[in-house]
């Protein structure tokens, strides 16, 4: 899949999500949105994830740390054909598998996610089995700059980097924004790299919105040999919709009919560029 390939897939998997929130009637709008061109990049470009080799223990594993962008992961394991379309629909509806957080009652989801800070301990721990087992795949997580609040999150850190887990590829999504305000007024993080670092890990920074920068770097991997590796992802919380670009309160709204409206006018604009 080429560059023109992998943006065109991004604003079709906005519209995606977009659409599921508006139907479903709830949803992580902006924290979806900022993550979007990660995950495309990870499952049209690095993973090699899909419904055939999904049962076998032979493979990359992805563990959505962030587990409330799920509208994100949803919208990629569709295109994927773990699913059909049709099958989103359910979104929220009573008895339906496809919720507000991960479950591994949908396919294709590796883990339970969703109470933020425990998603990289999971991984750590796949990351440890594929060194017992001499096996040479890698584990990735995505974590929210909002969840390095839990302090479980630096608790596996230090075991990443303890265990040597060049085959750990963490990265942060790192919007600058969580649920009530911006991470630096909520709870400050930085200086991020260097916290990192401090904790052994190789550490590299993005733009996590470029499916160019993201398809480079994840052909560094490992950073550095016997060194956890981790990508600061630099994104806009909201990112392809003007009016959800950077605001707080768009963490957890749903569209209006006049909003969604306008915010498939400005992807189909986008798309219509890029055609050109
Ligand atoms: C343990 C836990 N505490 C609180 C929440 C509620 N919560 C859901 S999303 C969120 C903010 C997360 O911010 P961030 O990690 O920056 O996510 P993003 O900006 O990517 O949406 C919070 C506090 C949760 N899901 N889990
Ligand atoms: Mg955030």
């Amino acid at each position: 899949m080429n560059l023109k390939d992998l943006q065109l897939k991004s604003i079709e998997y906005r519209k995606t999500i977009l659409e599921i929130i508006y139907n479903g009637k709830a949803g992580h709008t902006a924290g979806s949105l900022s993550c979007i061109d990660i995950l495309n990049v990870l499952y049209n470009k690095v993973l090699n994830i899909n419904p055939q080799n999904f049962n076998n223990t032979d493979r990359n594993r992805y563990i959505q740390s962030k587990g409330h962008s799920v509208e994100a992961l949803y919208t990629v394991l569709c295109d994927k054909e773990f699913f059909d379309k049709s099958e989103l629909k359910s979104l929220n509806k009573f008895n339906s598998h496809f919720i507000g957080h991960p479950t591994k009652k949908v396919n294709g989801i590796e883990h339970n996610t969703g109470a933020l800070g425990h998603g990289l301990s999971v991984a750590v721990g796949i990351g440890i089995g594929f060194k017992l087992d001499n096996k040479s795949f890698k584990v990735y997580t995505l974590l929210g700059d909002g969840e390095l609040s839990e302090g479980s999150v630096w608790e596996a850190l230090t075991s990443a980097s303890k265990y040597k887990l060049d085959n750990l590829v963490v990265i942060i999504d790192r919007n600058r924004l969580q649920i009530t305000g911006s991470t630096e007024e909520v709870n400050p993080i930085e200086p991020l790299a260097d916290k990192f670092k401090a904790f052994g890990f190789s550490v590299k920074e993005i733009n996590g919105n470029s499916v160019e920068e993201l398809d480079n770097i994840f052909k560094t991997i490992p950073f550095e040999s016997e060194k956890p590796n981790l990508i600061i992802a630099n994104t806009s919380k909201g990112k392809g919709i003007s009016f959800i670009e950077n605001v707080v309160s768009w963490h957890h709204r749903v569209p209006n009919d006049e909003e969604y409206k306008l915010a498939l006018e400005e992807l189909n604009l986008e798309q219509e560029k890029l055609i050109q």
